[in-house]
């Protein structure tokens, strides 16, 4: 692929998604790379990496592996509505090059909404990607007929399915099958995930992923969030504990809110937009797992 052609869409894509959000109310915030917290992204699976650190001031900070506390930080401070592109770097295992989805550092458009319940956020998303398709076919036409790449407009609504429903279908692998099983993107929902996502009620969560059809996987994962204090820590490891300690105090100091929200991978949605094989196609300067970049 050449490198400008796919520059342009990617362009036409952060543009046509920061334009949508901004159209309904979003603040944009500036991404946080160092923090002396993040994402413990626990548990995922046995390949969750964790996060990178280093000794600063005498203090420990990590680089970011998702905005996700930061945005809940956000909400609690009364931004009812906001979202950061920003770069989340997980030291994945090199075997995930396997999966041509995976990238050591990637950008992730992340969003939250005070109050909101999943299904507020699932109508969002949907309109979002449909309006991001549009946008694309209209401001980098060239480009896409260049690439050979004419992205169908998705149709509304998405099926969803529940984790369970899903599995029973298409087993372990689920995502990899029922990803190319299907034309259009859909939802898979109620995942036993990190303490951030609402568990209600006990065993069901109020969360949901998103996933491209025809193999391209995961686009987005989000939920209703956790914002009591004493749920969190019942539902803190071990891991997370180390990686979170400054936000369980905002939490204890009553500083959370209800809300809900999700996070969208950029270079996944330009993948599945370019019909690509691989993530690094898409992606100038990619870090692709297992290997040391060139530059
Ligand atoms: N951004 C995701 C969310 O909003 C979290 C993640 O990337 N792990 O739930």
């Amino acid at each position: 692929m050449g490198w400008r052609e796919v520059l342009e869409v990617q362009t036409a894509l952060v543009g046509s998604l920061r334009g949508f959000l901004v159209s309904r109310g979003f603040l944009e915030i500036m991404p946080v790379v160092v923090a002396p917290a993040t994402d413990p992204l626990w548990p995922d699976s046995a390949s969750s990496p964790r996060p990178v650190s280093f000794e600063y001031a005498g203090g420990r900070l990590f680089l970011t592996q998702s905005m996700i506390l930061h945005k809940l930080a956000a909400v609690g401070q009364g931004l009812d509505k906001v979202f950061a592109f920003s770069p989340n770097v997980r030291l994945e295992s090199a075997e995930r090059a396997a999966t041509g989805r995976h990238l050591l550092e990637f950008v992730q458009l992340d969003f939250e909404v005070a109050g909101a319940k999943m299904d507020d956020i699932m109508a969002l998303v949907e309109e979002m990607v449909a309006r991001a398709v549009e946008g694309v076919r209209r401001m980098a036409s060239e480009a896409l007929g260049r690439l050979g790449a004419w992205p169908e407009v998705p149709k509304r609504p998405f099926e969803r399915m529940t984790l369970e429903e899903v599995r029973a279908e298409f087993g372990e692998v689920w995502e990899e099958e029922a990803s190319r099983a299907m034309d259009e993107p859909f939802w898979v929902t109620d995942i036993p995930r990190e303490f951030y996502d609402l568990e209600e009620p006990p065993g069901h969560f109020r969360n949901y992923d998103l996933i491209w059809p025809r193999g391209h996987g995961e686009a987005l994962s989000g939920g209703e969030r956790e914002w009591r204090p004493w749920r969190i820590e019942e539902r803190l490891n071990g891991v997370a504990r180390e990686v979170v300690g400054p936000f369980l105090e905002l939490a204890r100091s009553g500083l959370l809110r209800p809300s809900a929200g999700a996070g969208l991978g950029i270079e996944r949605f330009l993948k599945f937009l370019l019909d690509a094989d691989r993530v690094e196609d898409v992606r100038l300067f990619a870090r692709v797992p297992g290997r040391v970049p060139p530059l």
